[in-house]
């Protein structure tokens, strides 16, 4: 079917189209203006098949998901992302929650039996919470479970904690390794363009630090994961140079795992005159990247910020990974206006919800290994 469908965009497209669907049925990178081309110049539908049939070339008709849970240390915050509905500074710190090495260990021992494989920890960046608290949370943990993997800190808490230790990103990032670090999640990536940071998170991390971390992350030996927050201020040309960067850098580097197109929510915060993308707009985004980071093996959509229905849809657009069975503890997507406000699904429903939509549900560990 996807075959068929493939050979009629390169009968019957535009000349440019047609060279894109060559490049793709023959398992080619595309450029630059070609993504961009398919933003401007492609239906939806269109991209639909082109990103299908590359998700088919590389994982089958298989939709991943895992058994995590999250913790979100603090929602206290030096920095201010116009777009975080979330944090709250550290001035109005009575508003916010910090929570103890024991009360974040007994979340972990509240699994004690369950079968979950990662717990994922992220939060606010919090001025007195440094490098040796984390290390030392991430070596507690891996005492009373080891066979769990710890998925912890975007780029933006791991450059702070790296800067107030005076560690390179090298030495921060071995550090933490050798206390129980497993992976790190893709966020914090935002926007990279300077021009679309210096308007919505214009105190944290830029770019290249975000860029070299994640590098210094693969050299030690770890995987990461890359995010990519549309649907506000930016262009199509903005997202293509950022996805270009990430290209680039797997090119380099190859520790990416997966790429995770996170859909702006605008409830909340300082930027709630700014209206949602469409849903269209949502599949094109999945789409494109799909077709366009060629040398990601993995697709996610967050289910819990999109809804099971889109999220369902998705795996039509590209999408080969939905994350995982999550408890209601990540404020951050729930707090913009995330489509599930209790984000919790039972592992049955998850396969059930990946069955529906016509692909072969797989439990993954974080390192995609089958379960
Ligand atoms: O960097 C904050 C985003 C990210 C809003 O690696 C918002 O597996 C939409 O990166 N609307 C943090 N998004 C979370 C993250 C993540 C999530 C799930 C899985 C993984 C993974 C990583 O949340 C931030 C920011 O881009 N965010 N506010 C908002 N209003
Ligand atoms: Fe802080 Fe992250 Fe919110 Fe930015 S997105 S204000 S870094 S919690």
């Amino acid at each position: 079917m996807t075959q068929t469908n493939i050979q009629h965009i390169i009968q019957h497209g535009s000349t440019e189209l047609k060279a894109i669907a060559q490049k793709v049925k023959a398992n080619e990178r595309i450029s630059d203006e070609d993504a961009i081309y398919l933003y401007n110049k492609v239906d939806v539908a269109t991209c639909g098949v082109l990103a299908n049939f590359r998700r088919e070339q590389k994982n089958g008709l298989n939709t991943y998901f895992n058994r995590n849970f999250h913790i979100e240390p603090t929602n206290v915050c030096v920095f201010s992302c116009k777009f975080c509905s979330y944090s709250q500074d550290y001035k109005h710190k009575e508003e916010g929650w910090e929570l103890s090495k024991k009360e974040m260990l007994d979340k972990v021992k509240d699994y004690d039996g369950v079968p979950i494989t990662e717990v994922h920890i992220v939060g606010g960046v919090h001025p007195k919470l440094d490098l040796n608290f984390f290390a030392e949370l991430l070596s507690d943990i891996r005492a009373y479970r080891p066979e769990l993997h710890i998925k912890a800190f975007t780029a933006v808490e791991l450059d702070y904690m790296f800067r107030k230790a005076k560690m390179t990103a090298l030495e921060g990032m071995q550090f933490l390794k050798d206390n129980g670090l497993g992976s790190i999640p893709g966020g914090g990536a935002e926007i990279f363009a300077t021009e679309i940071r210096e308007k919505i998170c214009a105190d944290k991390c830029d770019a290249d630090r975000w860029l070299e971390i994640h590098e210094a992350t693969h050299q030690v030996g770890l995987k990461s994961n890359a995010t990519m927050l549309y649907g506000h201020i930016e262009t199509v040309e903005h997202r293509v140079d950022h996805m270009k960067r990430l290209r680039d850098l797997q090119d380099k580097s190859g520790g990416f795992q997966t790429f995770i197109p996170l859909k702006f929510r605008n409830m909340d915060n300082d930027m709630d005159n700014v209206i949602e993308s469409t849903l269209q707009e949502d599949l094109k985004v999945f789409a494109i990247a799909r077709i366009y980071l060629d040398n990601f093996d993995h697709l996610k959509a967050y289910w819990p910020m999109i809804g099971r229905s889109t999220a369902q849809l998705t795996q039509s657009f590209g999408v080969d990974d939905l994350d995982g069975t999550i408890d209601d503890s990540t404020k951050i997507y729930s707090m913009a206006g995330a489509e599930e406000q209790i984000p919790v699904l039972s592992t049955k429903e998850l396969v059930d919800l990946i069955s529906q939509a016509g692909r072969i549900p797989v439990e993954r560990d974080t390192l995609y290994n089958v379960i």
